[in-house]
């Protein structure tokens, strides 16, 4: 059944003020309409930041373990209705249903994280050189975020940069992907039932075109957080960077898992299937490139492609499904385009290949798991983000020849590799040019209370996520304070005998 979702603005839910509307769809089913959702412009857009801004006031002042105690309880609520938020991510993006309800999980997991946060938020306090003088360094609230979400994780992103954003005293207006769109608006119903003041947070419907740029550019806004693709977080960055703003992008991926001749080949393989093909490889964190030691490559081939060709695709809702679809037309025509240019450019097709054909899939946008062998790394496939349930294995002479293939990229997010040997572990971690570094694990699965982000294209701006180095660092400036209770003048570097 269709649901009938708003924007919020000052705590009141409200159409557009055009009255337009657009639908979302079920991406397995295209017939099923999952919510009619308001199609903004502008001055919804300058409502919004006008709201947040007004609230900033009020909200900067609150105390976060106050602040902290609302993210607690947006943490129980959402949990309370993990199943149910769970199944929408499914309807609406398609992954298999434990994916939507891990989904929504990453974003419990970020509220309880985040509400903890409200204890500590510490800074730093040292000795100052002159007496009677104490010094310290806290952090201070930035403003009005603008977040621009996308669709692969319709909850845990958006979670990723809210709760972080509010325990630092910010307000936001949060703009989703215009194709998961309900999903996003459960998620904020929770956390504003959880108790969070009117023009905190503010959620505006659209496209990325009329509404992320307008709001991202919008002189109300002090910061910006974009997950999405690279050429669109490169456009906002040159934007937002001429105009002062903070900002922070997570873009695209072309990651690698190395499968040395010392790996678990088992291991290594569940390790490549999952990576590659869980979320149907709409992860920025997909392993798209497998890179295999020359001595095991014809084995490992093997039995990935028979594991490969075992996944069941379908309906993430079914119990029988292993891969999900793609979100929509345009994403599945990319798909297929670029599984036409690998057959073009010479590599070898071992498995999938197109879209799948039935009458189960004749409604939704489903393509079969694809894997290229004899990939060069020149070749655009291999160097190209897919975004698909398509997966290049390239071969290597050894150790150092990996890793070499893995850097020579344009991205830098995540990176994996599987081998029983220390010393090789040490090298990969050492030598991968990436954010993230997995031993004996796929590229996916990054935990949140550890920074989250990768290097070159793949990431620009601060860190999401937890740990020392992550989200707080986006969403809280540092402030120094020198107070001198001398009660006479005294002068730093100077006042020394
Ligand atoms: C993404 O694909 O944009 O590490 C995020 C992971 C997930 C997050 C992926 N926790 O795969």
């Amino acid at each position: 059944m269709a649901d009938t979702v708003k924007n919020l603005i000052d705590g009141k839910w409200v159409d557009a003020v055009s009255g337009k509307t657009f639908k979302s769809i079920n991406p397995a089913n295209t017939e099923e309409v999952i919510g009619v959702v308001p199609l903004s412009g502008r001055k919804d857009v300058d409502s919004a930041v006008d709201s947040a801004r007004r609230a900033f006031e009020r909200w900067r002042l609150i105390p976060p373990p106050r602040r902290g105690e609302i993210l607690f309880r947006a943490a129980e609520l959402i949990s309370k209705n993990k199943n149910e938020l769970g199944r929408l991510v499914t309807r609406e993006m398609g992954k298999v249903l434990s994916e939507g309800l891990g989904d929504v999980q990453e974003a419990i997991d970020m509220a309880y994280y985040m509400a903890g946060e409200g204890r500590r938020l510490s800074g730093e306090t040292v000795p100052s050189e002159l007496p009677d003088k104490d010094c310290k360094s806290v952090r201070v609230p930035i403003g009005v975020f603008a977040l621009i979400t996308p669709w692969n994780f319709p909850t845990a992103i958006p979670a990723w940069k809210i709760f972080p954003a509010l325990i630092g005293g910010n307000t936001v207006v949060f703009k989703p992907s215009s194709y998961t769109p309900v999903s996003a608006t459960k998620l904020i119903e929770l956390i504003v039932q959880a108790g969070v003041p009117d023009g905190v947070i503010n959620l505006v419907h659209g496209t990325g075109d009329e509404v992320g740029e307008y709001l991202a550019r919008h002189p109300g806004v002090d910061g910006v957080s974009f997950t999405g693709s690279s050429a669109v977080g490169e456009r906002l960055a040159t934007t937002c960077g001429g105009l002062n703003k903070e900002i922070s992008c997570e873009m695209g991926g072309k990651n690698p898992i190395i499968v040395m001749d010392d790996a678990r080949l088992d291991l290594a393989v569940h390790g490549a299937v999952w990576g590659a093909f869980g979320t149907t490889g709409q992860r920025c964190t997909a392993a798209s490139r497998i890179i295999v030691h020359k001595n095991v490559y014809s084995r490992f081939i093997e039995l990935f492609t028979e594991a490969v060709t075992s996944l069941k695709v379908g309906d993430g809702l079914l119990p029988s499904t292993d891969v999900g679809p793609v979100i929509n037309k345009a994403q599945m025509k990319k798909v297929l385009d670029y599984i036409e240019i690998g057959k073009k450019e010479g590599a070898v097709l071992v498995c999938g290949g197109k879209a799948c054909d039935g009458k189960e899939y004749e409604k939704g946008f489903f393509i079969e798991p694809t894997i290229f062998v004899d990939v060069r790394p020149e070749m655009r496939i291999a160097r190209e983000e897919i975004f698909g349930p398509v997966t290049c294995v390239i071969k290597a002479e050894d150790l150092h020849d990996a890793i070499r293939i893995a850097n020579d990229s344009e991205y830098g997010l995540s990176s994996s590799i599987y081998t029983q040997d220390v010393n090789n572990t040490a090298i990969a971690e050492r030598e991968l040019e990436a954010g993230i570094v997995y031993i004996n694990a796929p590229t996916i699965g990054a935990e949140i209370q550890l920074p989250f982000g990768g290097i070159k294209k793949s990431g620009l701006g601060h860190r999401e996520a937890g740990g020392r180095g992550g989200a707080l660092d986006m969403y809280t400036r540092w402030k120094v304070i020198y107070r001198d209770f001398s009660g006479k003048l005294q002068k730093a570097q100077i006042d020394k005998d």
